[in-house]
């Protein structure tokens, strides 16, 4: 699909014409602009405004330095970013990403999706995201705490309750978020709801370690209901082994499905007797506590079999496939064996895992599609239901914020094939989820005035 309206095509050039250098950011831009096209041909006012002209640049982009000594005590410098993309609707939210591949384009395009997410998740919170080049593995303890709380030092002064509420993300879990909000109460001597994915000893929520694997679960089921279908019975893939990609495997086993597979980034296990729930303790024991690789899996499960280097998606048959690892795991190739192996949903609950192509290739053969912004917007939303407890200083018990990140799941599936449908696609979720993700931004932008 290429843009046809002649200011989009135009609003795009300048956006390539400013970033040049964010190839991600891009790609991400030109595919939400392609679908809400036939909102802004039907909506004049949104161009007359300058609605799109604001909504494709960030409100703030801060770039700062962040030195931690080792334990050797050698000094190391990393840069540290949070893109405060839109707070339209409510306050920026989203994560945090320590990985050593993260870039201003990383953020800021992470940032860009999160709007669109946040706005879907029937919340008021508006799309942030933040993160830096460290790499928390292989480090000691002591080094991780050292980096939190020199990352910390920059960042408290442009975050806070009512203003930009960080989270967890790739590299980012229970322990950095502790690490940040000791350090963050130190500093400001208040304690303040300001960042979520706490302990539940120390503000944190139920569930929220849970809620972004079991709202993908929660969505595909929605998916697979439209076509009379349902998750019991059926072969997954999975991709990663991290938060998503556990709590994915958790609520599809519980729900009657086989998961097959599970990732890190050095390679993949399949395990043709499907990963149970005590095969899945291993995991988390493994992943969280003495953070080895999954190639130990194979080790003490030998019917499983490791594959070095490979991801999941050529390696066996599967009727639903889940990536929950990165950004890009899905490509052209990836889709096409998927397709041949009879695969009939891809739900996404990573961020934007399956190539543009991929996705086309994928939708273009009649599977169902979700991309992440809708599938994985539960873990945001039980975020923002951690935000709700702390303000009236109150914990919910779990089946209350089960109960709610399900009903939401079930709300965003609706609102999404609902926009779908009146434009034609009901089955095309991207162009439903970024229509209704950008509507309820783009009607507040003119409410709050330009
Ligand atoms: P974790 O750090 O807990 O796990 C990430 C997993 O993906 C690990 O298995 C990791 O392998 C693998 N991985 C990371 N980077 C790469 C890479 N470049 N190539 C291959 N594998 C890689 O992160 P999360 O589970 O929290 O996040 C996974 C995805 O879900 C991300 O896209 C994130 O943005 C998205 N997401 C997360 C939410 C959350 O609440 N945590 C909410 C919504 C979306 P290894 O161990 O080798 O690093
Ligand atoms: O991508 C995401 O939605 C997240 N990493 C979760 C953000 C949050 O604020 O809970």
């Amino acid at each position: 699909m290429a843009l046809k309206n002649a200011y989009l095509i135009d609003l795009m050039k300048t956006v390539e014409a400013r970033n040049p250098n964010d190839k991600q950011f891009l790609i991400t831009v030109r595919s939400v602009l392609e679908s809400i096209e036939p909102v802004v041909e039907a909506r004049p006012e949104l161009i007359e405004k300058g609605v799109l002209d604001l909504f494709v640049e960030p409100e703030r982009i801060v770039k700062f330095r962040v030195s931690w000594t080792d334990d050797a005590g050698k000094v190391h410098v990393n840069r540290g970013y949070r893109v405060q993309s839109n707070s339209a609707i409510g306050p920026y939210k989203g994560g945090l990403r320590l990985h050593p591949s993260v870039t201003e384009d990383t953020v800021k395009f992470l940032a860009f999706e999160q709007t669109l997410k946040n706005s879907l998740t029937t919340l008021p919170i508006g799309g942030g995201k933040g993160g830096s080049d460290f790499d928390p593995k292989g480090k000691s303890e002591r080094e991780v705490l050292a980096f939190c709380q020199n990352f910390m030092r920059e960042l408290y002064r442009h975050i806070g309750a009512s203003t930009d509420i960080p989270a967890g993300d790739i590299g980012v879990g229970g322990r950095e978020i502790g690490f940040l909000f000791g350090q963050y109460k130190k500093i400001v001597n208040s304690y303040d709801s300001v960042l979520t994915g706490k302990g539940v000893n120390w503000g944190g929520s139920l569930i929220r370690p849970e809620a972004t694997g079991y709202g993908c679960v929660y969505f595909a089921s929605e998916m697979l209901n439209t076509r009379g279908n349902e998750l019991a019975g059926k072969r997954v893939l999975i991709s990663g082994s991290g938060n998503v990609a556990q709590y994915a495997a958790e609520k599809a086993t519980q729900l009657g499905a086989k998961v097959l597979s599970l990732s890190d980034s050095n390679g993949t296990i399949i395990d043709p007797d499907g990963i149970s729930a005590e095969k899945l303790s291993f995991i988390k024991e493994l992943k969280n506590v003495r953070r080895g690789r999954i190639r130990e899996y194979a080790a003490a499960y030998p019917r499983a079999e490791y594959h070095e280097g490979k991801r999941p998606w050529q390696l066996a048959a599967c009727d639903v496939a889940l990536p929950c690892a990165t950004q890009n795991e899905l490509d052209l190739d990836d889709a096409k064996t998927l397709v041949a192996n009879g695969c009939i949903a891809v739900c996404e609950g990573a961020n934007m895992p399956t190539t543009l192509d991929a996705t086309a290739y994928i939708q273009g053969h009649g599977l169902l599609f979700s991309p992440g912004k809708a599938s994985n917007a539960g873990g945001v939303a039980t975020s923002g239901l951690e935000m709700s407890q702390n303000a009236i200083r109150l914990n919910w018990n779990q089946s209350e914020v089960d109960k709610r990140l399900h009903d939401i799941m079930i709300s965003i599936h609706a609102a999404t094939r609902a926009a779908a449908t009146e434009f034609g696609e009901p089955d095309n979720y991207v162009m439903g989820a970024n229509i209704a993700g950008f509507r309820k931004v783009a009607d507040t932008m003119i409410d709050l005035g330009i």
